[in-house]
């Protein structure tokens, strides 16, 4: 049969645009995107929801669990402890920090966020992330995109670079209140021009450090003349958790502590985030330990092994390798 020489081009066109636009896109749940980070496999596609809303922190939730590291990577527990002393906040899942993002280089990161809070207006800004090609995602309130409505859902899509980051909410003071998390992009150990300085570079061991205050950051900006004038945040979480003296009575709060677990003779690398949102500098140190600090901001540097680390807001990604081997 003769068939015109167009018309077989248009068809063929026809069958090759019909397979492009029924290739399927797996997404797999975000936690199924922490693993060990291997050469030559495929990437995934990584899928985020995140609810944003108003909540208690040491809520009725907390009489029917305690948080710990078997659920911190998702919100089965949704009981936020913070420092012991009750108050409301921003959680994301009714978690915080909230859900944490580990995957590997390559991966493409997709977040719902859908905003909750009432009568409040977020973005979400992945601090560290380059955007390279994804400059809309970026999350700046009025520049890259309008701010997320209460009730609606806005999806951010980005393939990060490796390094440790974090991100926040980029409106008003709701970083200060809860609106924060990791953001850790892992690559094959073998590539990391340090890896040899570790042993283990596991999930559970980020340090996210956050400066607290036991009332919402608003009612401190710009602040109060005859109380609360300072500031300064009144305490530091790590992970959210913390403990509070009462300076009043002196009696000291029953919320747990964040715990790493390590185990003598192996080198851990450490990934810590300094989520503050105020100036103020925070000084790190492990008590009979060393660290040997291996990259800053996503950029490895050479390594170089001090006692106690200083740190800034938004200094994301000062990792570390810790001797535990004394
Ligand atoms: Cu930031």
């Amino acid at each position: 049969m003769f068939v015109p020489r167009n018309l077989l081009v248009f068809l063929c066109f026809i069958v090759v645009f019909k397979s492009k636009c029924t290739e399927s896109v797996q997404l797999v749940p975000g936690v199924e995107c922490t693993r060990p980070c291997r050469e030559g496999e495929p990437p995934k596609f990584c899928y985020y929801k995140f609810v944003t809303e108003l909540y208690v922190a040491g809520g009725p939730a907390c009489f029917v669990c305690t948080p710990n590291q078997d659920n911190m990577f998702t919100q089965n527990c949704q009981c936020i402890t913070t420092d012991g002393f009750e108050r409301t906040l921003f959680s994301i899942n009714r978690m915080f920090p909230g859900p944490s993002i580990q995957v590997c280089e390559n991966d493409r990161v997709i977040v719902d966020v859908k905003n909750e809070i009432e009568g409040n207006e977020l973005t979400m800004h992945w601090h560290g992330i380059f955007q390279k090609g994804t400059q809309y995602y970026d999350g700046v309130p009025m520049i890259t995109q309008c701010p997320i409505q209460q009730g609606t859902t806005f999806r951010y899509q980005m393939v990060p670079q490796p390094g440790t980051f974090f991100y926040h909410s980029h409106t008003g003071l709701q970083r200060f209140d809860g609106l924060s998390g990791h953001f850790i992009v892992r690559q094959p150990q073998h590539k990391d021009p340090n890896g040899h300085l570790y042993d283990l570079d596991l999930p559970a061991h980020v340090i996210q450090i956050n400066g607290w205050m036991h009332q919402h950051a608003i009612e401190k900006f710009p602040g109060l003349w005859t109380r609360n004038q300072k500031q300064d945040p009144i305490n530091l979480l790590i992970n959210g958790r913390g403990k509070w003296i009462n300076p009043q009575y002196g009696n000291v709060s029953d919320s747990p502590f964040e715990v790493f677990e390590v185990l003598p003779g192996r080198r851990y690398r450490f990934r810590m985030i300094n989520a503050l949102a105020s100036p103020c500098g925070v000084v790190m140190s492990t008590q009979g330990h060393t660290m040997t600090v291996i990259a800053t901001d996503g950029e490895n540097v050479n390594p170089r092994t001090v006692e106690a680390i200083t740190s800034y807001s938004g200094k994301s990604g000062v990792c570390g390798s810790l001797d535990c081997s004394t």
